[in-house]
């Protein structure tokens, strides 16, 4: 065969990605388990470059050219391991099975160490930026082999966006780190969208900014450091009027939002490896607050407000802009911190510099601040913590009074702000001294002989709280 590479799994990811490949040179072989949506492709966009049509798996691997590459594009879960189980048989030693869909990671490395016994390279990719990425350039994070990379990467880089003439797409490491990175991206996405919300509902709640003067507001955020894809729609949004109603469009939609998964996913794993990523796991819980809506009906009938009133300050605009920066610092240095600690779990070199180069296009969470947070950790001196950073740290600190004053203002007006508030009680805890934990601590010894360290001492004690409370030198067994 003399197909470069061919794509199963035609729905509008995959068709999408085959053009793009077509469109950048590449001969691509085409499947669909039902042969129409091949045919409908072809027919739309067959004349876009060059095209091989196959009607079953074993035609499509025998028009490809050596090592093979099959980019699978179908539903994320038992499809793919379908699809795998029919592509085996067909693929020869040192051939690429790649899954570009949203697969979990932990599939994606039980996939690739049942591959890898069978002499074929597994990948798994995470690809971002929706179906108009996937034809116009989606920012692509790899796994697999290294040696998978040098025959795969090349195509990859070439279809991905580009900023400042560099690719957004790196080898991410081994097995499923690709689909790790791309998990924790949505991650940051589900974050970065709740910010935006708790600063729109603070303008309109508090300071009673109507969407169309908001959708102004934002639009010139979108200049500033926040500037990103996510602000600039939100502009948009808030500034689309209501054909029917002549509302705003975002006062006809049901407040209640949907999720996919994703977002729950990178909560899950965060728990698993017990990283802290409030920003997110508020983000994801604020969107299952909003779909009780048979309990919020109940809620705002019976539970009582006692709202205080507060005078806002002449820069409450600005104020919430601060915050709203803060609060997306902080979820971004939440989720990168995850990754250290997945790169630990999983023995993945990850490249923190480029993995927030390849966010920089392409992708939904695309924004100047990965400019910074590139630098920040190709230096030299790679900071434990985002927010460590000399220049992260001096922003935080500017932004810092503001971020608490907004913080304050909505307690105090009972308008819900579970990121802003929950990413300033991180960072308020990233830097005391003395953390409540020790009590925590003197509990878990007293009822259930947990053992405690000293501030003082080497080693593990047990007070002996139902005997002569004395201390004793203690092995933790619990
Ligand atoms: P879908 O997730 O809707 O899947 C549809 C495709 O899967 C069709 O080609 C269908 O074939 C095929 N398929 C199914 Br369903 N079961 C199959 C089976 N047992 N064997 C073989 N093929 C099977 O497609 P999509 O929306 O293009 O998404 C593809 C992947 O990309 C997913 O993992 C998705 O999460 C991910 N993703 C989507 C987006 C997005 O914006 N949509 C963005 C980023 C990532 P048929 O035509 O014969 O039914």
């Amino acid at each position: 065969g003399s197909a470069q590479i061919g794509v199963t799994g035609l729905a509008v990811m995959g068709a999408n990605l085959a053009r793009n490949l077509a469109r950048n040179g590449y001969t691509v072989a085409l499947h669909n388990r039902s042969v129409e949506k091949t045919d409908a492709l072809l027919a739309a966009h067959g004349d876009e470059g060059n095209f091989v049509r196959t009607e079953t798996l074993a035609e499509l691997v025998e028009s490809l050219e050596k090592p093979r590459r099959v980019l699978i594009m179908v539903k994320a879960g038992g499809p793919v391991d379908s699809v795998i189980d029919a592509l085996v048989p067909l693929m020869e030693e040192g051939d690429i099975i790649i899954d570009g869909g949203n697969s979990h990671y932990q599939d994606t490395r039980r996939r690739e160490a049942a591959l890898a016994e069978k002499n074929l390279h597994f990948v798994g990719v995470g690809v971002s930026g929706g179906e108009e990425g996937a034809l116009l350039g989606p920012s692509i994070m790899p796994g697999g082999s290294k040696e998978s990379y040098d025959a795969l990467g090349p195509l990859l880089e070439k279809i991905s966006a580009k900023v400042d003439g560099q690719p957004c797409c790196a080898w991410i490491g081994t097995d499923g780190a690709g689909h790790f990175v791309k998990m924790v991206h949505n991650g940051i996405e589900y974050a970065d969208m709740q910010v935006i919300g708790e600063a729109f509902d603070l303008l309109r709640s508090a300071a009673g900014i109507e969407p169309a003067e908001q959708a102004e507001i934002f639009g010139k955020w979108n200049e500033g450091q926040l500037a990103s894809f996510l602000i600039e729609i939100t502009a948009e949004v808030l500034g689309h009027v209501d054909a029917k109603t002549g509302k705003p469009l975002v006062d006809v939609i049901v407040d209640s939002a949907g999720q996919k998964g994703t977002g729950r996913w990178t909560v899950q794993s965060g728990l698993d490896l017990g990283s802290p990523i409030s920003a997110i796991a508020e983000s994801v819980f604020a969107r299952g607050l909003s779909s009780q809506r048979d309990q919020r009906a109940i809620g705002q009938e019976v539970l009582a407000g006692h709202e205080v009133a507060v005078e806002l300050g002449a820069d409450f605009v600005e104020d919430v802009r601060q915050a709203l920066y803060a609060s997306k610092l902080i979820s971004y240095a939440q989720g990168i911190d995850m990754l250290t600690s997945a790169a630990g779990e999983y023995n993945w070199d990850l490249k923190l510099d480029e993995i927030a180069s390849l966010w920089r296009g392409g992708c939904i969470i695309r924004a100047e601040l990965l400019k910074d947070i590139t630098k920040a950790y190709a230096a030299e001196d790679k900071p434990a913590n985002l927010l460590f950073a000399p220049a992260f740290a001096a922003e935080i600190a500017e932004v810092l009074p503001a971020w608490r004053r907004v913080v304050s203002t909505a307690v105090q007006l009972g308008i819900p702000v579970p990121v802003f508030s929950s990413s300033l009680a991180y960072y308020d805890g990233l830097r005391r001294k003395r953390l409540p934990a020790a009590l925590t601590q003197g509990l878990r010894d007293l009822f259930g002989a947990h053992t405690y360290s000293r501030v003082d001492a080497e080693g593990t004690f047990h007070t002996q709280w139902s005997g002569d409370k004395s201390e004793i030198s203690a092995v933790d067994t619990h």
